[in-house]
Formats: C-alpha cells, structure tokens, sequence
C-alpha cells in the first residue's frame, strides 16, 4: 500500500491525490498498483465454480486486464474483478496449465488424449473469447499443435515385451514414467538472461516407487516462431498429428519421483528461478518436497540422467541452492502449495491458485480463485499471502 507520492504544487491537486489514493488503497480487495498505468490487482480474484474437473493454471493478462483459466475441460476468460467474459468447451482430453505468450496475447496450454496417444500445446485466439459456451472445435478459437516427442517417450515400451501397457502407473513402460505433459511457461533459455523466449513444456510423471528412470522433471523446449505452419483445430474424434520433429532442448531436473510431474511451470523475471510446483512424490529415500526452483542462471550441463536402464546423458538443470536442503540427496525445494496455478507477474508478486469441490443447484462443480502472494525466500514456504 505504499504508492509513491511525488511533490504536487497545488494543494488542490495534492488533495486529490490523496483522496484517489486513499480511496484505492482502502477498497476492499485491491493493492495499489503505483502510478504504473496499468490496473491495478485485486488480493483475490475469483474464476467462478463449473462443471468440470478443478482448476490446473491460470495466466494474467495485465496489461489487458484479465484473467484466463484452465478448468481441464474447459478454457475461463474472465477480468480481473472476476466478471466471466466467455469460455471455451467441449475439451475432452486433459487441458492442464496455460501461459500467455506476451508477444502475440495468445494463450498456449498442455492438451492430452491419452487414449490416442496424442499431446498437444492448444494455442487459444483470447481476444476472440466473447461469450459463455464457445467451442473448441467449431468456434475458431482454438488451435493445437502435436508434440511427437512426449508421444514417443510416453509410449515407450521399456521392457522391451512388444506390449505398451497404456496409461497406466503400475509398468515399466512409459521413458522417465512419462505420463504426458502439464507444467507449460514462456521464458528465456536456460541459463540466459534475455534473448528469444521459447516455450517450455514439462512431463507428467507417474508415481511409481519400484523403478529408478522416473527421479527427474523433464522439459521440453520449443521456439515457436514457425509454428503458425503447424496449428491445425482440433477434431478430437480424430486427432492430427501436426507439429515440430523435434524439439530444441530436453533437459532433466533431478527432485526425485513424483506424482505426475511439473504440475505448474512458470518463469519468474524477478529471481530468475523456473518454479515447479508438484504433487509430491512417495519414494523412501527422498525429500519428496512440493515445490522445486531450477536455477535460471545456470547453464545447463551435459551429464548423466541418473537411474536410467542403459546409461545415458542429458542436459542437466540445477535446482536453487535455496530453501530446504535434503541431506542424503542433495535436493533443494520448498514446501508450498501452486499446483493447482501459479503465474508470475514479474516484480515479485505471484497469483497462486487455490480450488475446492462445490454443489450448486444439486451439480457437483470445481470452484478456482487466486490470491496474490509475494516473494519472501523464507522455508518451507519462500511467499506470503498479500492481503
Ligand atoms: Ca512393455
Ligand atoms: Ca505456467
Ligand atoms: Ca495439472
């Protein structure tokens, strides 16, 4: 609450300025911005309850003024007074978290059909989202693009008995316990201060506590300037296969098992870190923590993924000499809630995502809401709530 004030000559005007600001910092709910010109951002922002599975990302628009959600099955455009503006349905695949790409106000989010053996990035056209009940197929909202290589690795047949056991945890199949994809941000290269912002696109995990391959976070690459070529919309009857052969990095970050991996990946301009929030994971021996910082400063260095069938190299990530410190692993992290959406806005103020179960008119539905938190570095838990 603390917006600058510079010297006024009038008293008149000062007096007002006052007034205007006294009146903005004693509105329920609203922080005061300073005289950055842009909105200012409510502690709390609410994205409504729906019929869906519960809330997995949200990303901000701020200079626009509003507020876009994952839902799993659905797409929630709202501003930042909460005030819904439209949605995009009818996904039937797992749309997990999401991330605005600043330079074309696009929305990118992890898309999965399993069952087909298809992952995508669905790249959602925001400013066209108007009304409530759009579709995702029909309306010309959204588009995605197919990432062979999260198929690959999630299909593997690491046992070599000519069979790919599904989506399921309880196998050796699937390379690093791919499960598919979630955490997904915008951000420089790793270990670089500025330079081309590429997408970042991190594995689901499986929780499995019999194997050793599944111990990193594994994140995919993609510089997306040419994928205009790519997007196609999406008939989820019959999925296209429509993308880049290649990705442009893979890295691997070592936290030990988890439940389903990077459920939120987001890059944080202010420390520098890529912050992954997680379900935690059950293997003995690690720290099993819930929350994990990748030193962004740090290049990555080629060097052994451990625990895999055949030894193998990778290009490694650095965790943050920061936080809670696991003695017998090395491990870094915090503990700390996120996985359910965690956007950062860039001068060390966060909107985190909570959600609970609600019933409405006898229909079972997912509520999601952020609260905005600051940066505070402490453990186990490294923010605070603004309130
Ligand atoms: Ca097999
Ligand atoms: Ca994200
Ligand atoms: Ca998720």
């Amino acid at each position: 609450m603390h917006a600058k004030l510079r010297p006024l000559r009038s008293t008149a005007v000062a007096g007002s300025a006052v007034l205007a600001l006294l009146t903005a910092a004693s509105a329920p709910g609203l922080a005061a911005d300073g005289p950055t010109g842009r909105p200012e951002l409510p502690t709390r922002i609410d994205g409504g309850a729906w019929p869906t599975s519960h809330v997995q990302g949200v990303t901000v628009d701020h200079e626009r003024g509003f507020v876009y959600w994952s839902f799993t099955q659905m797409l929630v455009k709202t501003d930042l007074s909460g005030k819904v503006i439209g949605t995009v349905e009818g996904l039937t695949g797992h749309l997990g978290d999401i991330d605005i790409d600043d330079r074309d106000g696009r929305v990118y989010g992890s898309l999965e059909y399993k069952a087909e053996e298809s992952f995508y990035i669905a790249v959602f056209d925001v400013d066209r989202i108007d009304r409530v009940g759009m579709d995702a197929e029909t309306d010309g909202v959204m588009t995605a693009v197919h990432l062979d290589e999260v198929a690959e690795d999630f299909t593997a047949d690491m046992n070599g008995d000519g069979v790919f056991d599904g989506d399921v945890a309880d196998t050796p199949d699937h390379r690093y316990g791919c499960s598919g994809i979630d955490g997904v941000s915008f951000g420089p290269g790793f270990g670089k201060r500025g330079g081309r912002q590429t997408l970042k696109v991190a594995y689901g995990v499986y929780s499995n506590t019999e194997r050793t391959d599944n111990d990193h976070q594994v994140i995919l690459e993609y510089d997306i300037a040419n994928w205009r070529k790519y997007e196609r919309p999406l008939s989820q009857s019959d999925p296209h296969h429509s993308g880049p052969k290649r990705y442009d990095g893979k890295f691997f970050a070592y936290t030990g098992n988890t439940t389903y991996g990077v459920q939120n990946l987001q890059y944080d301009p202010s420390t520098r870190n890529w912050i992954m929030a997680v379900y935690e994971g059950e293997k003995e021996g690690f720290p099993n923590y819930s929350f994990f910082t990748v030193d962004g400063t740090a290049k990555p260095v080629r060097g052994e993924i451990a625990g895999q069938p055949e030894p193998e190299t990778g290009r490694l990530l650095k965790l943050r000499e920061a936080g809670l410190r696991d003695e017998a692993t090395g491990i870094r992290g915090w503990e700390f809630h996120g996985n359910l959406g965690f956007d950062a806005l860039g001068d060390g103020r966060y909107y985190v995502a909570e959600g609970r179960a609600v019933e409405e008119d006898g229909v079972k539905k997912q509520e999601g809401w952020v609260r905005l938190h600051r940066w505070t570095g402490d453990t186990p838990a490294p923010f605070e709530p603004i309130d």
